[in-house]
């Protein structure tokens, strides 16, 4: 009675452990190319942003911005996907520096798939920026990881199962 409740919360840990593993590994859209290009300089700012994957992407929950070297958004408009391809409108841009879009697409299979890249101008140009870019959103849920309490969820079980084997013989 004991042993077969304990196998079945060692199966459901062990199916947790292995969602929890697949969610954070499964990158199933990959991306493949970007324009501009990532470390590119420009002297002028492109008027658009996109990021291509190996895959189509869900046009749903798609998020992408372009953040400047002042913090502030340069990004304009609602994110496009189209295919395999995500873009977004940039603003005429402002201060020389490094600016780094990041995206944020949903796998066809449903797996979210985050990531960023930047580019440089080269020479400052004097566009309008939008507001300041919210700090990004820790999407891990709350920011205490799940994997510590697996693991000690398992160890404590794998003890258990222990001390009722060895008490059982
Ligand atoms: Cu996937």
């Amino acid at each position: 009675m004991i042993r077969a409740w304990l196998v079945a919360v060692v199966a459901t840990l062990l199916v947790a452990m292995a969602l929890a593993g697949a969610g954070i590994a499964s990158a199933h859209a990959v991306r493949i190319a970007t324009d501009p290009a990532a470390d590119t300089a420009l002297a002028t700012g492109p008027q658009r942003v996109s990021a291509t994957f190996n895959e189509k992407l869900q046009p749903q929950f798609a998020a992408m911005t372009v953040v400047g070297p002042d913090g502030n958004l340069w990004s304009t408009g609602d994110p496009q996907v189209e295919g395999a391809i995500i873009s977004i409108g940039v603003r005429p841009l402002g201060p020389a520096g490094s600016y780094t879009v990041n995206y944020r697409v949903t796998s066809a299979d449903g797996h979210p798939v985050s990531g960023s890249w930047s580019f440089r101008l080269t020479t400052a140009s004097t566009g309008t920026p939008g507001p300041p870019a919210a700090k990004q959103a820790d999407t891990s849920g709350g920011g205490i990881p799940a994997w510590p309490f697996l693991v000690a969820g398992a160890l404590v079980i794998g003890g258990g199962i222990w001390w009722t084997a060895r008490r059982s013989t």
